[in-house]
């Protein structure tokens, strides 16, 4: 077979882009409802060990699925919409989604593999490691799916083969899939994850052939030496070392300020990430932080931004409309939040988009 064509996508070409998103949510995804105590949610692979589904002698973790989050998002007949999955191991695949999806029209949701040495039971110094295993072993895979008017289109980056070696020294590396090891080996279970995610990517690749260009494959280009250190997030927030969703928000706000500047709000639902940069009535941010509830955060952040563009189409507001992300872990993503999420990122992605008055505003 020949090889794939690939899509070489420059940030400074992004950066000269007219289009501006009304709100980019994002999802870190650590796997569990991390800050409140490892629970379960709907983020968690099979047969993880979790506090509210430990490994026993007769039950060995998460009885189900990890949910297929992103590619649904891909078919509820959006306008435009900008949807990706990110890992901090690839930092420029990472970055040139962020800024691509803060240039696209419409909405956007990206969602961050988010290692959590805490929760998932390893040394803190693995996190890099563990992270990049991940994608390598084919259970993170790196695409995205640009959707215009109603249709579509999917590219990957890399990720959507299983290496099965690699997948076993992926589960291996924590201490939430132990049972699987020792203390005999279970070969069954194992397995199963396996299949379930050769499932899940079979059909990225299904989805690829069915809805893909010439060239598949998006290869960002972004000069990391010209990068200014970000400031929207000061350095002394109470994340764990090592902590996923710490090197995804410190490359998020990299991306974004090359964008945006400091015309930016963020909107983040109750998470680790939220807790732990709004310690002690002490904030870590620069720019505007919000927190808001999981059921809440995405509705806030689609608010405030039309309520920026109604200011300004009614003459109430001469400055510029500021660029709108939203912030949440995989609990309030998957699970409580979900249709809250869902219902801000159709209308950003298409009644925003469609009103006159509203569209585009810069
Ligand atoms: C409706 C509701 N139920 C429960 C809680 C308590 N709570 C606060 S944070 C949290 C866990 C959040 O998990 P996740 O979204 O995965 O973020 P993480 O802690 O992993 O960063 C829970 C259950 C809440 N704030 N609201």
């Amino acid at each position: 077979m020949s090889k794939p064509e690939r899509n070489i996508i420059q940030i400074d070409d992004l950066l000269a882009r007219d289009g501006k998103c009304n709100v980019l949510f994002l999802n870190y995804d650590n796997e569990a409802f991390m800050n409140t105590g490892i629970q379960e949610s709907g983020g968690t692979p099979p047969h993880a060990a979790t506090t509210t589904g430990p490994a026993g002698e007769r039950i060995p973790g998460k009885v189900g699925v990890k949910q297929d989050l992103v590619t649904p998002f891909g078919f509820y007949g959006t306008k435009s919409t900008f949807l990706a999955t990110v890992n901090p191991a690839y930092p420029n695949d990472l970055m040139g989604k962020i800024v691509e999806a803060l240039k696209s029209n419409g909405g956007a949701f990206i969602q961050s593999y988010a290692d959590c040495m805490r929760g998932w039971r390893h040394a803190s110094q693995d996190a890099v490691k563990v992270s990049k295993l991940a994608t390598d072993c084919g259970y993170w895979p790196l695409y995205t799916i640009r959707v215009k008017d109603g249709m579509p289109t999917f590219s990957y980056y890399r990720g959507l083969e299983i290496d099965k070696e690699k997948f076993v020294d992926y589960l291996k590396s924590m201490g939430r899939f132990r049972h699987l090891f020792r203390p005999k080996f279970m070969e069954k279970e194992i397995d199963e994850i396996i299949y379930y995610t050769e499932q899940r990517n079979e059909k990225l690749k299904g989805l690829i052939k069915q809805f893909g260009t010439e060239k598949p494959v998006d290869v960002y280009r972004v000069n990391r030496k010209a990068l200014e250190p970000q400031k929207h997030l000061l350095p002394g927030h109470g994340l764990c070392p090592g902590c996923g969703a710490g090197m995804f928000l410190n490359q998020m706000a990299t991306a974004a300020q090359l964008v945006a500047g400091t015309n930016i709000i963020y909107v983040n639902n109750t998470s680790c990430s939220e807790v732990s940069t709004s310690k002690d009535f002490v904030t870590s941010w620069t720019v505007p932080w919000v927190h808001h509830l999981f059921e809440s955060g995405a509705t806030i952040a689609d608010a405030i931004s039309t309520t920026y563009k109604i200011m300004k189409s009614k003459g109430l507001y001469n400055g510029e409309v500021p660029y709108l992300i939203h912030i949440g872990g995989d609990g309030s993503t998957y699970d409580i939040g979900f249709q809250f999420l869902k219902a801000a990122l159709v209308r950003t992605s298409s009644f925003v988009e469609m009103n006159e008055y509203l569209f585009n505003q810069k």
